[in-house]
């Protein structure tokens, strides 16, 4: 008996696109943390490319696919007239700053202004990249610093701000704010997918959250 048809019986999915955007000083390694995420080769072409990073979440008894989209500008610095149209309906940010570079650490409450200022509270992920530059670098940003100021990002906030401290270069994840699990707590996460997941947990509470 082959006749019902069985597609009636799956779990019904739903897409949805949440828009991500990447923002941070120039120089930070915006795009080069694009290109780690993304594993090698290019994002696209244009003033703005984007990655996008699929996942599937549970809400109630459904499941639905969720796919991050995650926007950056290239060169920002030339596009400046476009930052109304880039924050259109973003439902989260990413903001990257240099560990190495103090003014850039400075520059995080400006972008929460600008993004907030825009798109109201949406959730921020900051990360601090150049992690492998830290022995070599006495200007460096100290993470007590950075948990500081986040803490007063989270406050009386629906979701909290997240802090991941990486080298997009060398693709290192050396500190995640979140709890993982204990195999994911390794210092130099070896794969792109591993890479990826503290970004991929980042999402799925975005997505549970719209
Ligand atoms: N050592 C080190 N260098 C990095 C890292 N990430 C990026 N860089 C270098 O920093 C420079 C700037 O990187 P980009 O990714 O172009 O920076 P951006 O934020 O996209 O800059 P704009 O597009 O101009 O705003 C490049 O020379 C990168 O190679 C890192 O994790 N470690
Ligand atoms: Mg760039």
């Amino acid at each position: 008996m082959e006749s019902v048809n069985k597609t009636d019986f799956k779990p019904r999915i739903e897409e949805n696109y949440l828009k991500i955007v990447l923002v941070g000083d120039s120089n930070v390694g915006k795009t080069t943390l694009l290109n780690a995420l993304v594993g090698s080769g290019e994002t696209g072409r244009g003033y703005s490319v984007s990655l996008e990073i699929p996942i599937e979440i549970k809400k109630g008894d459904k499941k639905e696919l969720v796919v991050g989209r995650i926007y950056d500008l290239r060169s920002q610095r030339y596009f400046p007239f476009l930052h109304s149209l880039y924050y259109n309906n973003a439902k989260g940010a990413i903001i990257v700053f240099d560990i190495t570079d103090k003014n850039s650490f400075k520059s995080l409450t400006k972008w929460r202004d600008i993004i907030w200022g825009h798109v109201g509270n949406i959730p921020l992920l900051v990360c601090g990249n150049k992690t492998d530059l830290k022995n070599s670098n006495e200007e460096q940003v100290f993470q007590q610093e950075v948990l500081a100021l986040i803490k007063s990002f989270s406050k009386n906030r629906a979701m909290k701000t997240t802090y991941i401290e990486l080298s997009a270069e060398k693709r290192i994840i050396a500190y995640t704010a979140e709890k993982m699990k204990k195999s994911q707590l390794k210092d130099i996460y070896p794969t792109i997918d591993a890479f990826r997941d503290p970004f991929v947990h980042w999402i799925k509470g975005l997505a549970k959250k719209t």
